[in-house]
């Protein structure tokens, strides 16, 4: 097949999904044209059978603003017509699948019958989808898509109640390159963080209200009444000066490491011994499976699709959200518990290979696209 995919190309979860399928897809044999503004982090080298589109904004006196949107149609238009793709599948619904439903319509006028498949993958739905001057476009552009997936069962349901949407949604969880993503402990590095043996609690993440930051320094502070321990907080964004205030309001500047936006995050995995999770909205939860591969368990808060990774008692523990107090006392129990953390240790892994291995999900977007093409 010969697809276009398009996804917003910086990091964060729907971009790393979106990514990480073109590559799998290349790797099958599929051709995939990559549009978007600029390159997926993820692609940084040549692969065969990708190519990348890149949208041009163009600019005019009379444009304040942007118009990213409409420059995706256009781009999408042109790769639409000379690569000859057979469907669009857009990550994140917007605007993606406005602009790509404003391509189909003026193909239609060409016969063509481009196919669109929205993939909603978070925020598109929970939040930012639900501003009153989005939801009926939003609802309108999932709608008219050819094939809609979600990344839950949550976010389906989510997305049948609160758009009110009558319309089949395929679940198709998001998945891990289990050969990529094992444990392989640098003890060098580790020592490095923890020079006294302290364990390792760890977070990634874009540092977005949502992710509740500070909670996980909070957890830390507790945790650390009993256990000499050090926090990894991996990532940057909007929140991060805050986290580092608090830090320091709570004497932890030594014991809270900002090692900000990272590429290698196995490494970094792999020297910790908890993941911690504590959102306040998670439609899946990427970043908490990438750990589970590396062997982690995962103490985070029972929102959105997490109870769908996450399996309370067994490779990890959920508690409600802003409960400070309930994920210390989880985090404490693995850690001082060396039995206990190494059979949780493994159910993660486990559960990471059994249940999100690429190998088992690729094949759901494969048969979902032939689906919706007709085959
Ligand atoms: O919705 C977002 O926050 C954006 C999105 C992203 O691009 O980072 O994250 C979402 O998509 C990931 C991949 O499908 C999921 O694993 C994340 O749980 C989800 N984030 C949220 O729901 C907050």
């Amino acid at each position: 097949m010969k697809i276009g995919i398009t996804c917003y190309p910086t990091y964060g979860g729907s971009g790393v999904v979106a990514t990480e399928l073109g590559k799998e897809l290349a790797a099958l044999g599929h051709e995939i044209h990559f549009i978007s503004y600029a390159l997926p982090r993820r692609l940084s080298h040549f692969v065969e059978n990708i190519y990348f589109h890149e949208v041009e904004i163009s600019s005019y006196p009379l444009f304040e603003q942007q118009l990213y949107g409409l420059s995706l149609t256009s781009k999408m238009l042109e790769v639409i017509e000379y690569e000859k793709l057979d469907l669009i599948h857009v990550h994140y619904a917007i605007p993606h699948a406005v602009s790509a439903y404003l391509a189909k319509q003026v193909l239609k006028k060409e016969n063509s019958d481009i196919k669109i498949i929205t993939t909603l993958h978070g925020t598109d739905i929970t939040l930012v989808g639900l501003e009153p001057s989005f939801l009926p476009l939003v609802k309108f552009s999932i709608e008219e898509s050819d094939g809609v997936t979600a990344v839950s069962r949550f976010l389906k349901e989510k997305t049948i109640t609160n758009y009110h949407i009558n319309k089949d949604i395929e679940v198709i969880h998001n998945f891990i390159d289990s050969e990529a993503y094992t444990r392989n402990v640098n003890e060098n590095f580790r020592n490095h963080l923890a020079p006294n043996g302290e364990k390792i609690l760890v977070h990634t993440s874009n540092f977005r209200p949502v992710k509740r930051v500070t909670d996980a320094i909070r957890v830390l502070h507790k945790v650390r009444e009993q256990i000499p321990t050090k926090l990894l907080l991996v990532g940057d964004g909007p929140d991060r000066s805050e986290c580092e205030r608090l830090a320091r309001e709570l004497d932890l500047q030594k014991d809270v490491i900002f090692l900000g936006k990272q590429d290698g995050l196995v490494e970094i995995l792999s020297a910790s011994d908890i993941f911690l999770m504590p959102s306040q909205s998670e439609s899946f939860g990427l970043s908490a499976l990438e750990g589970m591969s590396c062997g982690l368990p995962v103490v985070s808060t029972s929102v959105g699709g997490l109870p769908e990774l996450i399996v309370h008692n067994e490779t990890g523990f959920i508690a409600e959200i802003g409960d400070i107090d309930r994920m210390a006392k989880y985090t404490v129990q693995l850690l001082k518990n060396d039995k206990k953390y190494k059979v949780f240790s493994e159910n993660s892994r486990n559960r990471a290979v059994n249940v999100f291995e690429k190998k088992l999900i690729i094949p759901q977007y494969i048969n979902y696209y032939e689906k919706v093409m007709g085959k």
